[in-house]
């Protein structure tokens, strides 16, 4: 009977589209997470204010759904979508093919789907969209979905580590563990250390929330003044995420150099307007009504904060406008950008950029 349940949760999963789909019972799924955070947190303490109650919440979600007995567990594969040129360096590859929020992608309804089908099964569920109901790479690694590498992110076969997960919380005692043979990293490897700007990623499993340049560049309140100690400098032009401690990876080298297959929707839409220069002299409506909807980490209310991230960008491209471009935010009506504008005109007229 149970044998026959969990045949057909992974068979539906695969006929969706997932890229693979594992179950754990819960106890197994979350073994040793706890002692993960725990670590990660003794290392950087000032992390803790950013989320931690979240972080071990998930660890333990028999408190809030006392009935959950498994966990299911999907991978979704996004490497061959094509990333336009301008996104290259300036927008993180999740975010550029973030199909939570995009109606059209082919992905967007197959939580729904895959919940749809549990319930018909008269299975009970509890499942999160946006941020995940577990910690996602850690169970899926459980499953042997994938392996966690030491730039953090979970490696597939087929993808490396450009894939995101789903979990489902189900009140069904039930297993599907798949063997894999995945090389760890060697360990003189650092590769991925060595290409943190910020060395946010300054030793294996680490990663500081407060100098990543992801959350700096789109969330808050990481994100709210990147000219504190002159973090800003730091982003290599990125807008919005960083991929670089991924691509930096060996594991990674052949799929980012394989053609790609599928074009994200409406990804020529914002393809001309992810550039520095044309950022700063797009309107505050046109960034709030048109950006923000796709890329929601940012939230609405902060369209000042591309303007920003914009600055920084100019700076690290040494773009030769810079001053230009910069300086009729001195006096912008936002005191945030006021303040960035400010520090980036010193920051340039110290460094003769222009
Ligand atoms: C909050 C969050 C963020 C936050 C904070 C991330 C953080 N603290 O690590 C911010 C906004 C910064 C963020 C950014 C990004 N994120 Co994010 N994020 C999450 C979220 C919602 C929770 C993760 C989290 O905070 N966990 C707490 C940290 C401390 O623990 P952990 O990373 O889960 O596990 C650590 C330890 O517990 C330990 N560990 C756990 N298990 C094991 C097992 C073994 C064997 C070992 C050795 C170690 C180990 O190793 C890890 C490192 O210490 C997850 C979704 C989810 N529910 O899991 C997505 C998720 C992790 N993010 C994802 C991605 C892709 C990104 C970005 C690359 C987006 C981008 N393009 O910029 C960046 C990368 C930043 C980075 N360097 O990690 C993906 C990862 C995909 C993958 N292949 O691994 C996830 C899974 C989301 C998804 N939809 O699938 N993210
Ligand atoms: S995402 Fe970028 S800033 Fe963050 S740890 Fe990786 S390389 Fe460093
Ligand atoms: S760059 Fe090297 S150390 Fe970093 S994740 Fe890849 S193989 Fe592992």
């Amino acid at each position: 009977m149970n044998h026959n349940i969990v045949h057909d949760i992974y068979s539906k999963a695969i006929e969706i589209g997932y890229l693979n789909c594992g179950i754990l019972p819960l106890d197994e799924a979350l073994e040793g997470y706890t002692e993960y955070l725990d670590s990660r947190y003794a290392y950087f303490p000032d992390d803790k204010e950013f989320k931690s109650e979240d972080n071990y919440k998930m660890a333990h979600p028999e408190i809030d759904y006392p009935w959950a007995k498994s966990v299911i567990i999907c991978t979704v594969g996004f490497s061959d979508y094509h990333l336009p040129k301008s996104y290259y360096h300036r927008i993180g590859r999740l975010y550029a093919f973030d199909y939570r929020h995009e109606k059209d992608a082919e992905e967007h309804n197959w939580e729904s789907q895959l919940s749809d089908y549990l319930i018909s099964k008269n299975i009970r569920i509890a499942h999160l969209p946006d941020r995940g109901i577990v910690p996602l790479r850690h169970v899926s690694e459980k499953a042997g979905l994938g392996i966690i590498r030491k730039n953090n992110f979970l490696y597939t076969e087929e993808h490396g580590s450009f894939v995101s997960m789903s979990a489902w919380l189900i009140d069904q005692p039930l297993r599907l563990v798949h063997n894999h043979q995945f090389k760890s990293c060697p360990p003189s490897c650092h590769l991925c250390m060595e290409a943190c700007p910020t060395k946010s990623l300054e030793s294996p499993y680490t990663m500081h929330r407060r100098t990543c340049i992801s959350p700096l560049t789109c969330k808050y309140p990481e994100g709210s003044d990147v000219t504190k100690e002159d973090i800003g400098l730091q982003f290599e032009g990125w807008l919005y995420g960083c991929d670089l401690c991924q691509e930096a990876c060996p594991f990674n080298r052949k799929i980012l150099m394989r053609p790609t297959k599928r074009d994200f929707p409406r990804q020529d839409e914002f393809a001309p307007f992810i550039d520095p220069e044309i950022i700063l002299s797009m309107s505050d409506e046109y960034l709030e009504e048109h950006f923000q909807p796709r890329f929601w980490y940012m939230p609405k209310g902060s369209t000042w904060k591309w303007k920003a991230n914009a600055m920084c960008a100019l700076i690290a491209d040494k773009n030769p406008k810079a001053g230009q471009l910069i300086t009729p935010f001195l006096d912008h009506e936002n005191p945030e950008l006021q303040k960035t504008a400010k520090w980036a005109i010193n920051h340039i007229k110290e460094n003769h950029h222009n």
